[in-house]
């Protein structure tokens, strides 16, 4: 790679001095400068900073000039200097040097700047792609002094691309090795990897299902395990968080469990408790199942008392009124009611504490004839399922004010009769006898 311009043999000039004095005559004879150099590193690419060293002598003085020309047009002076080329190529590099009694020497190099390597490099889109999801890949490659001219994608699922910005799929989940090779114009090459990360579609978990005790059971025991099932659409591992007491909105009281069961104890005799699973995947999703309870075994339920229902017995048509139903428990229990109202409709009240009045409210729509007899009823059930006798109440529904206000008194005795069975037909059929006979 290196080569001298010299002709191997040391030449030697002699010159003669002459002073001017005779005593001062001396014969003088100047070695000539050897120039030599060395430069590092040796191989040399596009842009790189090359340090040039001079190595020249002078045998018989000092070198007081180095005159340096890189072979691209550019030059320097010194003993040490530095340069970088712009280009890959071949060049002649020349040093000159001078000694201190002006003779000179040369010598010549050639160096090779070569090819800059290009730098792979891409990213891709998304982040995480679930199976079957179109993948974008961005060449991101560079090459510093030319172009990129092929690339080579290894997808790491058996597949492969020539393009530069390539789509691509993967049909199951796994975690892929992608390989970029590239190469220059110059036929320089570089490759890089990245691992891709393909998820499923993840689904939640079913709702939790067949609880033990079975919901709504009665005379469970105190200590008990409870169990259901549960299972998952990507059949992914399971935890469960556990909610479990004595009030319809239990607390939890397990978080993170792998068992589809929990052991509890201790129970209160003759108590309702409830209790809730939530089902969490390993991605992070849940799903929670509906309350479910059990009553404990005790001594004997008593249903509450009948219920006492207030309100007014003649209301008209497409009003709202007002109805307090009240009843009480032997055993204390909280209660609720079951109300019909006569024309279909039912409603069903929260717990309330024993002996506590409950407001529910009403309106009966238009219906047909201008005056209706109906039959409300009303049912308190304690809060361990015991229910009491039925209630009735009759309600005759006019259309009007007026009729309201005409008829409460008559109407009101043949509802205090409580003999009420034939009246709508009555009613029906002979309303404007009846209208008579009401006066
Ligand atoms: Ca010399
Ligand atoms: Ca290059
Ligand atoms: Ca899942
Ligand atoms: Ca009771």
């Amino acid at each position: 790679m290196q080569k001298g311009n010299r002709n191997g043999q040391k030449q030697r000039y002699i010159s003669i001095h002459v002073a001017e004095k005779f005593d001062d005559i001396r014969t003088l004879q100047n070695i000539l400068p050897i120039a030599d150099f060395t430069y590092e590193p040796t191989e040399i690419t596009v842009g790189e900073l090359v340090y040039f060293n001079s190595t020249s002598y002078d045998p018989d003085g000092t070198i007081i000039n180095w005159t340096w020309n890189f072979g691209d047009s550019n030059m320097a002076y010194g003993e040490f200097v530095t340069h970088q080329y712009n280009n890959n190529g071949v060049f002649i590099v020349n040093l000159t040097v001078m000694d201190n009694d002006s003779a000179t020497d040369s010598i010549e190099k050639t160096v090779i700047v070569g090819n800059q390597p290009p730098v792979a490099d891409f990213t891709y889109d998304p982040e995480f792609p679930i199976v079957n999801e179109t993948v974008y890949f961005y060449d991101e490659s560079i090459d510093v002094d030319g172009e990129i001219i092929s690339w080579w994608w290894d997808f790491g699922d058996g597949y492969y691309s020539d393009l530069q910005n390539p789509i691509h799929q993967y049909s199951a989940e796994g975690i892929y090795i992608v390989n970029l090779t590239i190469t220059d114009n110059d036929g320089l090459t570089d490759s890089v990897e990245k691992s891709l990360t393909v998820q499923k579609l993840n689904n939640p978990p079913n709702e939790p299902s067949n609880p033990y005790p079975t919901d709504e059971a009665i005379d469970v025991i105190l200590n008990i395990t409870l169990t259901w099932d549960c299972s998952d659409p990507d059949n992914d591992p399971l935890t469960y968080d556990v909610y479990f007491g004595n009030v319809s909105s239990p607390p939890m009281v397990a978080a993170n469990i792998t068992d589809s069961s929990w052991f509890v104890e201790m129970l209160e005799q003759r108590t309702r408790y409830y209790w809730q699973i939530v089902a969490w995947d390993n991605h992070g999703v849940s799903t929670s199942g509906p309350i479910w309870s059990f009553i404990t075994l005790g001594p004997p339920n008593n249903p509450p008392y009948a219920p006492v229902i207030t309100g007014p017995n003649i209301v008209q048509m497409n009003h709202d009124y007002t109805y307090m139903f009240q009843s009480s428990d032997p055993d204390g229990d909280q209660i609720r009611y079951f109300v019909t109202w006569g024309d279909s409709n039912e409603d069903v009240s929260d717990y309330y504490p024993s002996n506590t009045p409950v407001i529910l409210n009403h309106t009966w729509i238009t219906t047909i004839l201008p005056i209706m007899i109906l039959k409300m009823t009303a049912t308190a059930e304690d809060d361990l399922g015991a229910k009491s006798t039925t209630i009735e109440k009759w309600v005759v529904v006019v259309w009007f004010k007026s009729l309201q206000m005409a008829y409460s008194t008559p109407l009101q005795k043949i509802i205090s009769n409580k003999d009420n069975q034939n009246y709508q037909r009555i009613l029906n059929n002979h309303y404007q006898l009846l209208q008579i006979l009401l006066k």
